[in-house]
């Protein structure tokens, strides 16, 4: 039997992170459809991932992207804290960006050449500095580094080149701060990728030690891959610093969380379940880009998709489940998970929010709140994304 009342407070006390570039203008390399009322700077996208949190109750930071959301002066980004501690928001991952420069055409941290090394390792640390000033815990590392052709470049001298910027950066965080290694198995590089899967991210993470650990992004693997069973194994090492969420058919299409394969959320959530990695530690980030679907509704379906997966998770009778799987019962221990997965929890998330004080459906709240429209009516000019330019 499964505890409804612990269920309940499980699902109030998760947080899902929104990131600062899902509400700007994204797109492919095709084409950006603009959108209006997007966001004009950083603070608007605060704004609006103030409406995300007023409504589902449960998105309490913002990951923010350098140089995306750079602001100037000395007491910037402690304004920008300030700015979303006004609404209820904290300021979450700081996000670097050694990819968009053409310094970076062979790579950043593992580039053959040290001035490029140390350019991209310069903008890591002053990412820990923004990091001081803001508050935030986490710096995500995503880097785009790799090859395209077989002997362009030496496969262990990146890895050395890696692990020596890494370990410059590790040096430099502060007490309660956490360096987040992402991994991604192909793109922009397409013959070898420096971090392509989590196998390097984790070597390079213990080797650093405990504050770096590994970031799971659901877009990143290849088709088939069990994402769940990597889960479960950084889990059990204690490597798991958090994911972005998001969903894929084919690469990385940063699609909204739990739209493709709903089951696929489930399997993960259910070993974060198992393995406690239902706390702080574990940061549940989205990183998606809405490209022809409004924005603040599309994140608002995202951050309801990951509780409906956690929801589920959390139904599954863990005693029901051990039982059968100790009596070497197949069929019955995959039926005991399978009855949670078919378990409709959209009733049990509407008295969650109902008891958080919230309109049980925040799609509805929102739309009605006007948001929308007065945004259109007075952000003229809004900003695109980094993405897709
Ligand atoms: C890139 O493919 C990665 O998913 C990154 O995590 C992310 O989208 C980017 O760094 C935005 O900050
Ligand atoms: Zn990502
Ligand atoms: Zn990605």
């Amino acid at each position: 039997m499964t505890d409804l009342a612990a269920v309940k407070a499980a699902l109030k006390t998760q947080a899902v992170e929104t990131p600062s570039w899902a509400y700007g203008n994204s797109g492919t390399r095709f084409k950006v459809f603009a959108q209006q009322g997007v966001p004009r700077s950083p603070k608007e996208k605060l704004d609006d991932a103030a409406q995300v949190h007023a409504v589902t109750g449960v998105a309490p930071t913002v990951a923010l992207h350098i140089p995306w959301d750079k602001v100037d002066g000395p007491d910037g980004y402690t304004d920008l804290a300030k700015h979303a501690e006004e609404r209820g928001l904290r300021l979450g991952a700081i996000n670097s960006n050694t990819f968009q420069d053409d310094d970076y055409r062979l790579g950043s941290i593992c580039h053959p050449d040290a001035t490029v090394r140390r350019k991209a390792v310069d903008h890591l640390l002053e990412c820990v500095d923004i990091m001081d000033a803001t508050g935030s815990a986490d710096l995500k590392l995503w880097f785009a580094d790799g090859t395209n052709y077989p002997g362009q470049d030496d496969i262990r001298a990146r890895q050395d080149r890696l692990a020596e910027g890494l370990a410059e950066v590790y040096a430099r965080l502060g007490e309660g701060q956490r360096m987040l290694l992402e991994y991604k198995l192909f793109e922009p590089s397409f013959y070898t990728t420096d971090v392509p899967d989590w196998g390097t991210a984790y070597a390079h993470c213990l080797k650093l030690g405990p504050k770096a650990q590994v970031v799971v992004d659901t877009g990143h693997h290849a088709p088939g891959t069990n994402i769940e069973f990597i889960v479960a194994t950084l889990l059990r090492e204690g490597k798991l610093g958090g994911f972005d969420f998001n969903s894929r058919f084919y690469a990385d299409d940063d699609l909204m969380v739990g739209a493709a394969d709903p089951f696929q959320l489930f399997r993960i959530m259910y070993e974060v379940v198992r393995g406690g990695g239902l706390t702080a530690e574990v940061a549940f980030m989205l990183d998606q880009c809405h490209n022809i679907e409004s924005k603040i509704p599309a994140i608002i379906r995202s951050v309801m998709n990951v509780q409906e997966a956690t929801a589920k998770a959390l139904l599954v009778d863990r005693g029901a489940l051990a039982q059968a799987q100790v009596a070497g019962d197949v069929l019955g221990a995959n039926a005991v998970l399978m009855d949670a997965y078919n378990t409709d929890v959209r009733p049990l998330l509407r008295e969650v929010r109902d008891e958080m004080g919230l309109d049980p459906d925040p799609v509805a709240a929102y739309a009605r709140s006007g948001w929308a429209e007065k945004i259109v009516a007075e952000r003229v000019g809004g900003q695109q994304a980094g993405w897709g330019a």
